[in-house]
């Protein structure tokens, strides 16, 4: 399916001094995915911070989004939520605001049957005429699907894939083999293990940062020089690896604010860096060599 493919910006969402969303912030980091061969973004997913938005936020980050992006690439927005009738009204909302598709984990909280959240995931993709993709983070939801779970809810017409976010490449495999859907790869550190075993791109949080190197893993692989994607993903690992000990979302805001682009802290109960962090996040930034700072 066309306009599903490539390294996709699992967007960070930009806070102001008043702790309200940074539109012109919001702004730049599209551009710079835009301008770094990115082919989409993925709106309020985790990265974006989506429990701490309320709804009326998430329909205007889209908005902004939408607004910035116009018809450049594509859009995924993520409309989850615990209750059907909230993600069904940001269903709506994305619908009239024009996306190329919509997206939710699994509900969470109570611990809904198989059978509950297969009626969840229908009645989302029936309330619209936009396609859905799951999305699959078992370490937040702590709901694991099988394949054959994977199976039943892709067997659904308007659910055309997965966003893949597990280490578990056998599944992503047995996924993509069985059900031909799209498949998006959602951990960065594993994407050309994902792609070598049928993914049809990625979705990922560094793309704020790093946008040229992971288009570089996705370019490299598709040209058949494996080698190269390789060591575009060595590299861009040893960067993950560094920014797992600060936690994802407060590094990567960080990281965007040392490069100027404004992004305020995250919302609580994240805890944001404290001095001797970004003093040491700064000194592992040096030793990246990254286009963002040079
Ligand atoms: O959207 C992101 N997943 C989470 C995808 O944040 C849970 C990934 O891009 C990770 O942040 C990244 C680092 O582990 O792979």
């Amino acid at each position: 399916m066309k306009g599903f493919e490539g390294a996709f910006t699992a967007l960070i969402t930009p806070f102001d001094e008043n702790d309200s969303i940074n539109e012109t912030s919001l702004r730049k980091i599209i551009r710079y995915s835009l301008d770094n061969g990115i082919s989409g973004f993925y709106v309020c997913g985790s990265t974006g911070e989506w429990p701490l938005l309320t709804l009326d936020e998430r329909k205007r980050v889209l908005e902004i989004v939408k607004d910035e992006v116009k018809d450049k690439s594509s859009i995924i927005v993520n409309v989850g939520c615990i209750s059907t009738k909230f993600s069904i009204d940001l269903a709506k909302h994305a619908e009239k605001v024009g996306v190329s598709a919509i997206s939710s984990f699994p509900p969470i909280y109570y611990k809904f049957t198989r059978e509950e959240i297969k009626r969840y995931y229908f009645d989302i993709a029936e309330s619209t005429n936009v396609p859905l993709i799951i999305y699959y983070i078992p370490t937040f939801t702590n709901i694991e699907m099988s394949i054959d779970y994977f199976l039943e809810l892709l067997s659904h017409k308007n659910i055309i894939g997965v966003k893949y976010t597990s280490m578990d490449l056998f599944i992503l495999e047995r996924i993509k083999t069985l059900s031909n859907k799209i498949v998006f790869n959602g951990f960065d550190e594993v994407f050309l293990g994902g792609l070598s075993l049928g993914a049809d791109g990625m979705i990922g949080s560094t793309c704020n940062f790093i946008p040229d190197l992971i288009v570089s893993i996705y370019n490299s692989f598709k040209s058949g020089d494996l080698r190269t994607a390789y060591v575009y993903q060595q590299k861009v690992n040893r960067i993950i690896r560094d920014i797992l000990e600060f936690g994802v979302i407060p590094a990567i805001k960080e990281i965007l604010n040392i490069a100027g682009f404004d992004c305020g802290r995250p919302r609580g109960p994240f805890k944001p860096l404290d001095g001797d962090d970004k003093k040491r996040l700064s000194s592992l930034i040096e030793k990246w060599d990254i286009k963002l700072f040079s």
